[in-house]
């Protein structure tokens, strides 16, 4: 348990709380130094603080959980000191704004570092009336650079990992600038850390935004790769900027992916599936995580668990036996080992045995007592043999003449204690194996106890 690491964070998170809260003022960072006084006693009800900004069970105390999530890669503004004392709706009083790359990282080519600050300050000129203009020389509004360990401002870089970047609060001198650590390694793509997404996300900072709790936010504090196709801010962010600036008049992708409410009445699902005792439950970009012994559900990325699946999933299966997940998205399924996918996959569907024209499952569930495997896709479903890894002969049949009352589709299904809970829509269908018949019909969000 490498707690060293954790505590130089954490106190350094806690020392820019502390001189922040001590001068009182944002925009002079001057060391503080009676760093002792000031957090000895504040340490249990900061960390309770950041618990319960990251939805994590609130202890006041140094458990594994809240260990672990400070050692994801994140940004460097403090949550709970920035959560906590900034002054609220700070932001520039003009929309023309001028920004100054002041150095390079050697990780990319200049004109590559140039192309995903423009593309940075897109994502925020789209949705609002702001401008940003690139001037070579003179003070700019927002002054970009990249340094490492202690880089000029009194909140040092920690070397590879950790801490990525931070920028400041709108205002004058270093009011909007952002920093970049160059001892990690910047990119274009999914190597590294992909400079565009962290300085969208710093720019957000630059701009007066801060973190947010929404795990689907671009201004969510933990870095996560969101995949090759073309980034799109998500609601909560636009809502957030727009609050400050207002909306703009020409935003040419005016879709912004909205985070599932759980509780929703109108809750679908696209699969289910459980892995090592946890349920996990997929909708979107993200899955629920259901713990038997937790009441709330924790919402995660995909991506923050599985960088290489695809944004979204049709279905998943979890084989306790093999203490495999498999998952599928149209032709394809991955086998999954915990974190890791295994080799081999992904595969082609037909190479499990479905007729090469299928395009995608719609849903699966793994029997435990049987060893069967059943397969849903439009109206009809197959069984697979787990132990022989062969389709069963007599399949494709019909739903609705073995599971009658189910509907026309299957969105979702997974097994426990004899029922097999199939999910249509905003609707779930408790189904007894044994009596081959509908016990009960409850919402989907019943599920989250809604
Ligand atoms: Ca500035
Ligand atoms: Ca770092
Ligand atoms: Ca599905
Ligand atoms: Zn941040
Ligand atoms: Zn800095």
């Amino acid at each position: 348990f490498p707690l060293r690491i954790f505590e130089v964070n954490f106190l350094l998170m806690l020392w820019s709380y502390c001189s922040l809260q001590k001068q009182g003022n944002i925009t002079s960072y001057h060391i503080f130094y009676n760093v002792t006084s000031c957090y000895g006693n504040t340490m249990a009800s900061k960390l309770r603080e950041m618990q319960a900004f990251f939805g994590l069970e609130v202890t006041g105390k140094l458990d594994e959980e809240t260990y672990e999530l400070m050692q994801k890669p994140r940004c460097g503004v403090p949550d709970v000191g920035e959560y906590n004392f900034f002054p609220r709706k700070l932001k520039w009083s003009k929309m023309n704004l001028t920004y100054r790359i002041m150095n390079y990282t050697s990780d990319l080519r200049h004109n590559e570092v140039d192309r995903a600050f423009k593309k940075a300050f897109k994502v925020w000129s789209d949705v609002t009336p702001l401008n940003f203009t690139r001037i070579r020389s003179g003070i700019a509004d927002i002054m970009i650079s990249f340094g490492t360990k202690e880089h000029g401002d009194f909140y040092p870089f920690d070397g590879p990992s950790g801490l990525l970047a931070h920028a400041f609060p709108p205002g004058p001198d270093y009011g909007g600038d952002a920093h970049f650590d160059d001892d990690e390694v910047w990119s274009d793509d999914s190597k590294g850390y992909n400079l565009f997404l962290v300085a969208a996300h710093e720019f957000g900072h630059s701009l007066g935004l801060e973190h947010s709790r929404d795990p689907g936010a671009l201004m969510f504090p933990i870095y996560t790769y969101t995949g090759k196709s073309g980034f799109v801010l998500p609601d909560d962010d636009v809502q957030g900027i727009q609050e400050l600036y207002g909306a703009g008049d020409k935003d040419p992708n005016p879709k912004h992916p909205k985070t599932p409410e759980k509780c929703d009445v109108e809750l679908s699902l696209d699969a289910i599936t459980e892995l090592r005792g946890e349920m996990l439950v997929f909708k979107d970009r993200f899955f629920w995580r259901l713990h038997p012994q937790m009441v709330e559900a924790e919402l995660v990325l995909l991506k923050s668990f599985w960088p290489e699946l695809p944004n979204k999933i049709d279905a998943a299966y979890e084989n306790p036996i093999k203490d495999l997940v498999f998952m599928f998205k149209g032709k394809k399924v991955w086998a999954l080992n915990g974190y890791d996918i295994v080799e081999g996959f992904p595969k082609k569907i037909y190479e499990i045995g479905f007729p090469k024209e299928m395009k995608r499952i719609d849903a699966a569930v793994h029997i435990k007592d049987t060893g069967k495997t059943l397969f849903f896709t439009g109206n009809k479903y197959w069984s697979y043999d787990e132990e022989a890894e062969v389709m069963e002969e007599g399949y494709p049949r019909l739903i609705e003449e073995d599971f009658a009352g189910i509907g026309d589709k299957v969105d979702a299904v997974y097994e426990r204690n004899g029922y097999l809970y199939f999910f249509n829509g905003p609707l779930q269908f408790e189904y007894s194996i044994w009596s081959q018949r509908i016990v009960r019909v409850l919402h989907t969000n019943s599920l989250f106890w809604c």
